[in-house]
């Protein structure tokens, strides 16, 4: 009450009332493994769109709940006589693009950070005993979504997808979903309310349907036994297939024609169906021969095939053995920018160009800064045989003293590590980026790394810190934190953020015994602009900072990768500096609108001569 009377200081205050009330953690969707391998009836085209403006009457309600009697109900004003009723149409309302962001679409929209209300209308015949779902790939940042008139689903997380299960609401004939997406930034948000890049909103990933039997295989996990037993030439395939509302004693099959794997299981109390089978002439996936297996899973009326390659991925010392050779990860890191056109990415057009030039540059391995992807993008990783770190958006200031948030937190790791498992590329998971050491830090991210590794015993876990702090030539990383991990990731921006591009030429490093990927340097150059090495904004500049980079990467012993920041440069609300930054980071390897820079070439020729690091 005291907040409606004080002039709104900063937006966060004004809203914080309203917000109190989401403070309980919303349930964990379902999530469908899989789901792009199922024949689905997409929703993406034309939805109808209302912008809700602050203070959001249309979706919270004075106390903070999600209001139910507002524009979900998706109703029509009486034009013509009669009572006055509700003040809004979809009907006559324009259209956004979907998948696509709310700010590319409108230009009044572009630096909007509320609530936008989405509405389609869409056929559908529900057969008896079959189930439904509405698969939402990804909404930033939080969505109530309302399917004729009932609220089916809420979900907080601007990056990962969740399914709402519509069966009984549905009828023959015409239906309609309304989704209110609220872009809001969050003190308790994960990501919290300062991040560099741009916040894009809305329903930013495919939409479809998907109709199951009553009970269907929501999720499985099938890799290469992990553990001390393995040899290259005796394999042993395991995991799980899982079929949601099954009883005990289940039938399931799992097959791999090409594998000579072909195995019947039964569900446990759980709907669990867990295997071990012998696979001993599989062809391993690695980045020279990203090999991909069709994985078929069957039971009862549902049946669903998938492609996955099989490798081993682990660390031992201070290096990192796929299939038990070590390797060197010559990387780059990638935002969800969509190269040429701008605003998210997430179609197969964005997707190969992104590959295209990850190919280009020679690399093995992408950082998925800062939260998970499009999932075409861990597919297009399978596919061209690109190593993956991904990551969730745990980036810097985070409200790790809030209970709630570690719930979140859990939440987003546990949709992430679901949809991503199956793809080989994915060789480490990251639980942070630059979060700063104090002990209530520690306490969360240790937790929350051991959540990860409980989640998947397959895959190392990792977090990129900040060392801004390089004393007297030497580069020190002293931050208990490291203990909880497996590969341990350094940002550092010296001759940027810190010194002069030669003053890495002399840093020593005092490290933990652990891999170490230099996870980011790099500086901003504006893409055409020529001049001496020591003008900033330059491309002679940005290429002079990569050679000392170089120069001092190649002595680290314990360097087992590298992903500079950033291979395209990409919008963020920070980077205001006109003519030379315009709303951009300017740290690309290319342009957002794909012209390269002097630095893509040196770092092309690098890793096409093995230049820096060593397996
Ligand atoms: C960082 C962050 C990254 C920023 C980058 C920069 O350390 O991890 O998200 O965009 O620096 O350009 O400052």
């Amino acid at each position: 009450p005291i907040l409606r009377q004080i002039p709104c200081l900063a937006m966060l205050f004004c809203i914080s009332p309203m917000l109190a009330a989401f403070g309980q953690q919303q349930p964990l969707q379902t999530l469908l493994v899989g789901i792009d391998h199922r024949d689905a009836v997409s929703l993406d085209g034309d939805w109808h769109y209302l912008v809700d403006q602050f203070p959001f009457r249309a979706l919270y309600t004075d106390s903070g709940a999600i209001n139910d009697r507002g524009y979900g109900r998706n109703t029509h004003p009486n034009i013509a006589s009669g009572a006055h009723n509700d003040e809004y149409d979809f009907a006559t309302a324009p259209t956004l693009k979907v998948p696509g962001d709310w700010n590319t679409q409108v230009p009044q929209l572009f630096n909007y950070e509320g609530v936008v209300f989405y509405e389609k209308d869409f056929d559908a015949q529900p057969k008896p005993g079959a189930r439904t779902f509405l698969h939402i790939g990804a909404a930033n940042y939080r969505s109530h979504v309302w399917v004729n008139q009932k609220r089916v689903c809420d979900h907080e997380g601007g990056f990962t997808p969740f399914d709402c299960e519509v069966t009984g609401v549905l009828h023959a004939g015409s239906n309609y979903v309304v989704v209110g997406v609220d872009a809001t930034r969050l003190v308790d948000g994960i990501p919290s309310t300062r991040y560099d890049w741009f916040n894009y909103g809305g329903l930013t990933r495919d939409v479809s349907l998907v109709t199951l039997p009553a009970a269907f295989i929501d999720d499985y996990d099938v890799h290469l036994t992990h553990g001390a037993t393995w040899q290259p030439g005796n394999t042993e395939l395991s995991g799980y297939v899982h079929v949601l509302d099954a009883p005990a004693g289940t039938a399931v099959t799992l097959s791999i024609p090409e594998a000579g794997v072909h195995a019947s299981l039964k569900t446990d109390a759980d709907g669990n169906a867990a295997f071990a089978v012998k696979a001993s002439k599989l062809a391993l996936w690695s980045p020279e021969s990203p090999r991909l297996y069709k994985v078929s899973m069957a039971s009862g009326a549902d049946k669903l095939t998938d492609e996955i390659g099989f490798r081993d991925i682990r660390v031992e010392g201070t290096r990192i053995l796929l299939n038990g050779k070590a390797v060197f990860l010559k990387g780059a890191n990638v935002h969800a920018e969509a190269p040429i056109r701008g605003g998210r990415a997430n179609n197969d057009q964005d997707v190969a160009v992104i590959f295209g030039a990850l190919k280009e540059l020679n690399a093995n391995f992408v950082r998925m800064a800062h939260y998970p992807h499009d999932e075409r993008m861990t597919r297009a990783a399978d596919r061209n045989g690109v190593m993956v770190w991904s990551e969730i958006p745990n980036w810097q200031q985070i409200a790790f003293d809030r209970p709630e948030v570690y719930v979140k937190d859990v939440a987003m790791l546990k949709e992430t590590i679901r949809r991503d498992r199956n793809k080989a590329s994915v060789i480490l998971w990251s639980v942070s980026n630059e979060t700063p050491n104090n002990s209530t830090r520690t306490a969360f991210l240790t937790n929350l790394a051991n959540e990860a590794r409980r989640l998947d015993p397959t895959r190392p876990i990792t977090s990129a810190f900040d060392t801004e702090h390089i004393k007297d030539g030497v580069g020190t990383l002293d931050d208990p934190f490291t203990n909880a991990l497996d590969v341990i990731g350094i940002n550092e921006y010296l001759g940027w953020y810190t010194g002069a591009p030669e003053a890495a030429d002399s840093v020593r490093w005092i490290l933990p015994r652990k891999p170490l990927i230099m996870s980011e340097f790099g500086s901003e150059a504006k893409a055409g602009n020529h001049g001496p090495a020591t003008q900033r904004w330059t491309e002679e500049q940005q290429a002079s900072v990569y050679k000392h980079q170089f120069a001092m990467l190649s002595k680290i012993s314990e360097l087992r990768g590298m992903t500079p920041w950033v291979l395209f440069d990409f919008r963020s609300t920070t980077r205001n500096i006109p003519v030379l930054q315009d709303g951009y980071n300017r740290k690309g390897l290319l342009s957002e609108d794909g012209k390269k820079k002097q630095s893509f070439f040196l770092l092309q020729q690098a890793y096409k001569d093995n230049a820096v690091g060593k397996p």
